[in-house]
This record gives C-alpha cells, sequence and structure tokens, in this order.
C-alpha cells in the first residue's frame, strides 16, 4: 500500500483548490446549474491560478504536477461545482495525446499557447454511431497534398463551441479498424471547423458539450501526432491517464452530498430528536462515509501508479467505476435523508445526484471499465 501521507506542497494545493471552488465555484453553483450558463469569468479565474492545464509540464508554462496532485485538485472542484470542473479539467484530456504522442516540436508550438494565455481544447474520439466503440470511428482522414483532408462528425465533446483545438481520431483507412486511427491537432480556425450547438443536458450543466464537424479540413502532415494506425493507442493511453481524475471527481460529488446530508441530519428533528439520532439515519450515513473513504482510497492508489510510471490501465479503471458508482448511491441517499426537501431544487442534493450520474457515463462508460477491468484481470490468469 503507497504511502498517502501528504506533503506540505500537496497540502498547501488542496487548500488553494479548496479556497477557490468554495468562494469562487460554489456560490454561482446552483445560477449556473438552472441556467446553463459556462461560466467563462471562473474558468479564466481557474486558469491564472494554474487550475487548468494541470498536466502539462512546466518546462511549457503548465503546472507540471503529479497524477495524486491532480487528483487532490480535482477533487476539490468538484465539491464546488462537477460541472464547472468538467469543464476545467478538459484540458488536461485533449492536451494528454499531445504530451504522450507529440515530438518536443510539436509540444512546445501547441502547448506554450495554452499556457500563457487563456484558451480551451477539446478532445474528439466519441462519434454518434460509434459512441463506446472507439475502434469503430468512421472520420476519414484522407491524404491530400502534403497533408490530410479530415471529414466526419464527433459528438458529446467538452467544450467544443469555446475551444481554439481540437486533437482529432480519425482513419486513414476504415478497413484497418483500429489499426487505422491516426490522431490529428486541428485548430478551431481551420476551413470547414464546425463546432454544434450547445446540448441541453441533465447535469454538469455549467459546462459545455456539442458536436463538432469536419468538413474537408486541411491538416498538414507536421500537425499529426505520432504515425499514422497509431491513433487508437493513443486514445487508450490518454484515458488510462485521464480515467483517474474522474475518479477523484466523483468523490468530491459524494464527498458534498455527505456533507450536506450529515449536517441536515443533525438540525432536522422528527419523533421529537434530530434525525441524526435514528439508526436508520445512522446506518445511511455511515455507508455513505464508507464509499467516500473507499473511493478516495482506489482514487489516490491509481495515481500513485501512474507517479511510479507502471501500467495504471487495471487501477484507473476500478478507480473511476467504483467511485463513480458509489457517488451516485451517495447522492441518492443524501436526497433519501433530505426527503421531501431533498427532491427540490431548492436544496443542492438533487443537482449531486444529475451530476453524478455523467460520471458513470463519461470517459468511458462503466460497462466499457468492466471490460478493460476483465481483460486486465485475465491477462494476471493466463
Ligand atoms: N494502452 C495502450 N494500448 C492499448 C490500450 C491501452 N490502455 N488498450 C488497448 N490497447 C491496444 C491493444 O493492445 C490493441 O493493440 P493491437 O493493435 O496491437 O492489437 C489495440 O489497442 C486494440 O485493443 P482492443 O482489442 O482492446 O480494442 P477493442 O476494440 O476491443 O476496444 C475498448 C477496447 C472497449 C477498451 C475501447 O474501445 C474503449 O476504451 N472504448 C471506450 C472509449 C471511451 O472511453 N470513450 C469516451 C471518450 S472520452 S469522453
Amino acid at each position: 500500500m503507497p504511502d498517502f501521507s501528504l506533503t506540505e506542497e500537496q497540502s498547501s494545493l488542496r487548500e488553494m483548490a479548496r479556497k477557490f471552488a468554495r468562494s469562487e465555484m460554489l456560490p454561482h453553483a446552483a445560477e449556473c446549474d438552472r441556467t446553463a450558463r459556462f461560466p467563462e469569468e471562473i474558468y479564466r479565474k481557474a486558469w491564472e491560478l494554474g487550475l487548468m492545464n494541470l498536466n502539462v509540464p512546466t518546462e511549457f508554462g503548465g503546472s507540471g504536477l503529479s497524477a495524486l496532485d491532480i487528483c487532490l485538485i480535482v477533487e476539490e472542484l468538484a465539491y464546488g461545482c462537477a460541472g464547472m470542473t468538467t469543464s476545467i479539467i478538459a484540458n488536461c484530456l485533449a492536451l494528454e495525446p499531445i504530451l504522450l504522442g507529440g515530438t518536443p516540436e510539436q509540444q512546445h508550438r501547441f502547448l506554450d499557447p495554452f499556457c500563457a494565455s487563456y484558451q480551451l481544447a477539446s478532445f474528439c474520439l466519441t462519434e454518434p454511431a460509434g459512441g463506446s466503440d472507439a475502434g469503430a470511428i468512421t472520420t476519414r482522414a484522407i491524404r491530400h497534398g502534403s497533408g490530410y483532408q479530415i471529414t466526419g462528425e464527433k459528438c458529446f465533446i467538452t467544450n467544443a463551441p469555446h475551444a481554439s483545438l481540437y486533437t482529432v481520431f480519425a482513419t486513414v483507412d476504415p478497413k484497418l479498424q483500429h489499426r487505422g486511427i491516426t490522431a490529428f491537432v486541428v485548430p478551431r480556425s481551420a476551413a470547414g471547423v464546425q463546432p454544434g450547438k450547445d446540448e441541453e443536458k441533465m447535469g454538469h450543466r455549467a459546462s459545455s458539450t456539442s458536436t463538432v464537424r469536419f468538413e474537408e479540413v486541411e491538416v498538414p502532415e507536421a500537425d499529426r501526432l505520432g504515425a499514422e494506425g497509431e491513433g487508437f493507442a493513443l486514445a487508450m493511453r490518454t484515458l488510462d491517464q485521464t480515467r483517474t481524475p474522474i475518479g477523484a471527481l466523483a468523490t468530491g460529488i459524494a464527498q458534498a452530498a455527505l456533507d450536506h446530508a450529515g449536517s441536515y441530519a443533525l438540525k432536522r428533528r422528527t419523533f421529537g430528536k434530530p434525525i441524526a439520532e435514528h439508526q436508520a439515519i445512522q446506518i445511511k450515513l455511515a455507508d455513505m462515509a464508507t464509499k467516500v473513504h473507499a473511493s478516495r482510497l482506489l482514487t489516490w492508489a491509481a495515481a500513485a501508479r501512474i507517479d511510479r510510471g507502471e501500467a495504471a490501465t487495471l487501477d484507473s479503471s476500478i478507480a473511476k467505476t467504483y467511485a463513480s458508482e458509489a457517488a451516485f448511491q451517495v447522492a441518492d441517499d443524501a436526497i433519501q435523508i433530505h426527503g421531501g426537501y431533498g427532491y427540490m431544487k431548492e436544496y443542492p442534493v438533487e443537482k449531486l445526484l444529475r451530476d453524478a450520474k455523467l460520471t458513470q457515463i463519461y470517459e468511458g462508460s462503466n460497462e466499457i471499465q468492466r471490460i478493460v477491468i476483465a481483460r486486465e484481470l485475465l491477462k494476471q490468469y493466463a
């Protein structure tokens, strides 16, 4: 078991994120949720504090944080608002393929501007028909002149209407299946790039999600990441890194739900005493706290594995799956403890349930995570 005593630096990072979440995000969370407002002023402040390009090394001007540092920050941000957190950390996902697959020249060319000024990037993998089957994407990259022409449509793309750059996965030959998938960096300014309109979502309403259409978009060979056919593995390696922070994001939602439920249970009285004195409520609170604790530990264990440079496919998927399901259950119990009030929008817990739901779906649905977990597990018995 890794040693999880936090260094002084980690404790102050966590404190800084906590302060930002509670003073800048939380006060606007209900309003942004109600109106589906994309609070760009908050995202700009997050960028100014170094809370946006967390995984980008300092040599490019990023925060250069470890996976554990990132999880500490993401949990705190999600306590403030999960939707805002999704938009804040979307750059980590979108820029990770450049970190993993870009040449030093590409890394400087694409990453430096993100650290010099506030900008958003989007990770464009999912397609309307393919969904979870990432190997079946149909967006085409056809050789054209000295580069490629990209045509196709992506969906459920976080921050797409606001992004200045997209990492795009397209196939150079659909017959090759996943072995034809190739990664490219495409600027928003390229002719033929058309982000769609914001989707109306159940939760994470402070973040923005849309389709992106690529219509014969010219991309120079210099903007291809890695070789042709290396895109699928690059996408998978990216998700190995970014699923762990989703575990942290879910833990932040669960901790918020537990805190609301605990303090409500002490204040609310029925049958002549605070409901916290009824065993039925105590049992719920105990189970909720256990799930929050386990989520945090699983997430930190996966992060520690990444930080040791070890393969983290199994641990990331376990952490993401467990923590996202725990967050949903804990938010559900928090509503139950609030009774009828919990079902009302006036109280904050129903938002937490809606926000928790997405963590079971995005960055690979939990059904996909179970495929990954089972495959990794069975390798150990082969
Ligand atoms: N790291 C590196 N390489 C990996 C990998 C990983 N984590 N996972 C798979 N690969 C490689 C495999 O080794 C295999 O390589 P070869 O070409 O040498 O055989 C190749 O990728 C294909 O792998 P696999 O056979 O496992 O592919 P499948 O089509 O069966 O699909 C899943 C794999 C289901 C895991 C994949 O499609 C997936 O993750 N889907 C979900 C996508 C997702 O998360 N979407 C959300 C988008 S971001 S919001």
